[in-house]
């Protein structure tokens, strides 16, 4: 079986999600550390302009977004699984209202605290991704809506734990509470060094919580160079997919198509459509360093435009 390659960076709260989910299955894989800010010349090549963070790699293809990254890693390493039997669309949901919705305000109080600390060009870049003002002062202002935000989805969180359960969905560690560690791990670790800041000071199930999430660790990565993980795709051929012919969007195999996030970072990536199921788009491109791979994204969030 091919290495997972997980292109990444140490702070990057997005990455810490998938980086916990080795962890908890205890898994090797192969760390690139890419750039924070654009460009990003050694990824470019893989996601043919898909800037976000992070991807993961495995020979020719290329996963964007981790809702899909979880759902490669769940399949590849099944056991211990993170869609626990039954429960596999909750846990799905969970992660979905977690990284749309709690994501966004703890950075709000992140940046808040950090904005007048961060290098200019960081905070021009996250401007023009994210389209919102990341000027150091409106990020102060806005940092106080920011903390009651995220203290009130938190609470929902708080709640779920209420029960005794060590986890959201129960005993085990979930796809749930790796996106969950994302927001909580982003708070803890840049604004407390490690300790509950507000607004996780008011909620000590989402604290304790945290402090098993974090007793999983990482799995056991291998740090390579990007230029490794470029000449791993050029050696790998890509793997088989299929088009399902009754998708309700008509679109049809081999068809010219371009894929765009709907929130941050919308660059389109370009490609023919070569795979097509209700919980991933996939698409073959050509370049010119590493040749033909196929660049995977998720449905849901994802806006697919005939080209
Ligand atoms: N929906 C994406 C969100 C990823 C995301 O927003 N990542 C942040 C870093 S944690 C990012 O891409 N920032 C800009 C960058 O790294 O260039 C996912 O689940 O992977």
């Amino acid at each position: 079986m091919s290495d997972m390659i997980l292109h990444h960076y140490p702070n990057s709260p997005f990455s810490e999600k998938v980086r916990v989910a080795f962890g908890l299955k205890q898994v090797p894989w192969k760390s690139v550390v890419i750039p924070t800010v654009l460009p990003k010349p050694d990824l470019m090549p893989l996601t043919g302009g898909y800037r976000k963070t992070p991807v993961m790699q495995v020979g020719a293809d290329i996963y964007c977004d981790t809702q899909l990254i979880m759902l490669e890693i769940e399949k590849r390493i099944p056991s211990p699984p993170l869609l626990p039997k039954g429960r596999e669309g909750e846990a799905r949901a969970l992660a979905m209202w977690i990284d749309r919705n709690i994501f966004w305000a703890a950075v709000g109080i992140v940046m808040g605290a950090l904005g007048d600390k961060l290098p200019e060009a960081f905070l021009k870049d996250r401007s023009a991704f994210s389209g919102r003002s990341f000027d150091a002062a409106a990020l102060k202002a806005a940092a106080p809506m920011a903390l009651q935000q995220t203290y009130a989805q938190l609470a929902i969180a708080e709640q779920m734990l209420a029960d005794g359960r060590p986890h959201l969905l129960g005993d085990a560690p979930c796809l749930a509470d790796c996106a969950l560690y994302n927001p909580v791990w982003f708070i803890k670790e840049r604004l407390g060094g490690g300790k509950p800041v507000a607004p996780l000071d008011r909620l000590p199930l989402i604290a304790a919580w945290s402090e098993r999430m974090k007793a999983l660790g990482s799995g056991k990565p291998t740090e390579i160079a990007a230029a490794d993980a470029l000449d791993v795709a050029k050696a790998a051929i890509p793997e088989a997919t299929t088009v399902d012919r009754d998708d309700p969007s008509g679109l049809k195999a081999g068809q010219r198509i371009s894929v765009t996030p709907d929130d941050t970072g919308k660059v389109p990536v370009g490609g023919e459509l070569v795979g097509l199921t209700n919980d991933r788009v996939s698409i073959r491109r050509h370049d010119e360093r590493i040749g033909e791979v196929v660049v995977h994204f998720p449905r849901a969030g994802f806006v697919i435009t005939p080209a």
